[in-house]
């Protein structure tokens, strides 16, 4: 007979199924892992942020993605894309995190102890009405730098994500591949023109999600999102994660700020 001990120790694991899910897919979704109440206080220091422009922030007219401003100088250039260093924002940014139905999971995905490093990711995505740009295919390693290609996202949707409002699309199975270079562009970016390409990016899947809902997903996972063509802003947190022995390489930008051992 089952104990509410033992329903907490389960709430705490994916399942043997859901874990072969995660492998052989790349990613996978939980629904309401976030309760109303951290979803509302995240929620709340998320627009507070916005609203102040409380730095660190990234512009749309910084990254120059398609649907960008030109320039911060021009309508719509101090709009912004993302609210960065969320750790610092708000102690349940991290402290959800570390709770055991979260961190329990990364664990039992990454295989150890977790690590949470602060230079990726750590940030709430802001997709705002009008100018918001769209982020077309890629791999989120493409820029980091770790002994083992082996990190996992999680990001946390404060509101609902849609196609319309530009939630994530991702290539199941595509953590697993090798591609070759040429079938990324000089950004790194999977390249759509590519016959070969096309035909992958036609197994996408949209990961549609509700205010609580996480989506878990390898560093190698093909994904993309489009704009927010609706009239509200999308909000979603979003954290990477290792193995505590999956270091960073000295002297990268993977290396260059603090991490956070979550607790056991
Ligand atoms: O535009 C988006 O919401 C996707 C963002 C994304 O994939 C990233 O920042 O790596």
């Amino acid at each position: 007979m089952s104990t509410d001990a033992d329903a907490a120790i389960l709430s705490q694991r994916f399942t043997p199924e859901e874990q072969a899910f995660f492998e052989s897919n790349g990613y996978i979704i939980v629904r309401g892992l976030a309760g109303p109440d951290v979803v509302t206080a995240l929620s709340q220091a998320t627009v507070d942020g916005l609203l102040r422009q409380t730095p660190p922030v990234e512009y749309e007219a910084d990254l120059q993605y398609p649907g960008a401003p030109a320039s911060r100088a021009v309508a719509g250039g101090d709009t912004i894309r993302r609210l960065k260093e969320a750790h610092g924002r708000h102690p349940l940014f991290t402290g959800w995190v570390a709770q055991p139905r979260v961190s329990g999971k990364l664990r039992q995905l990454l295989g150890g102890p977790v690590v949470m490093p602060l230079a990726h990711h750590n940030c709430i995505m802001t997709k705002q009405p009008v100018f918001s740009s769209e982020t077309h295919w890629h791999q989120d390693i493409r820029y980091w730098s770790y002994q083992r290609p082996e990190l996992i996202s999680l990001w946390l949707a404060l509101g609902h994500e849609t196609q319309q409002n530009g939630c994530l699309e991702l290539v199941p199975g595509s953590h697993r591949e090798t591609f070759a270079p040429e079938r990324f562009d000089k950004a790194l970016f999977f390249r759509e023109d590519l016959p070969e390409n096309a035909a992958r990016l036609s197994q996408k899947i949209q990961a549609e999600l509700s205010p609580g809902d996480a989506l878990f997903f390898h560093c190698r996972t093909l994904h993309a999102a489009g704009s927010n063509q609706t009239r509200q802003t999308k909000y979603s947190v979003v954290y990477t994660f290792r193995a505590a022995d999956n270091l960073p390489r000295p002297g990268s930008r993977s290396a260059a700020m603090p991490e956070l051992l979550l607790p056991e």
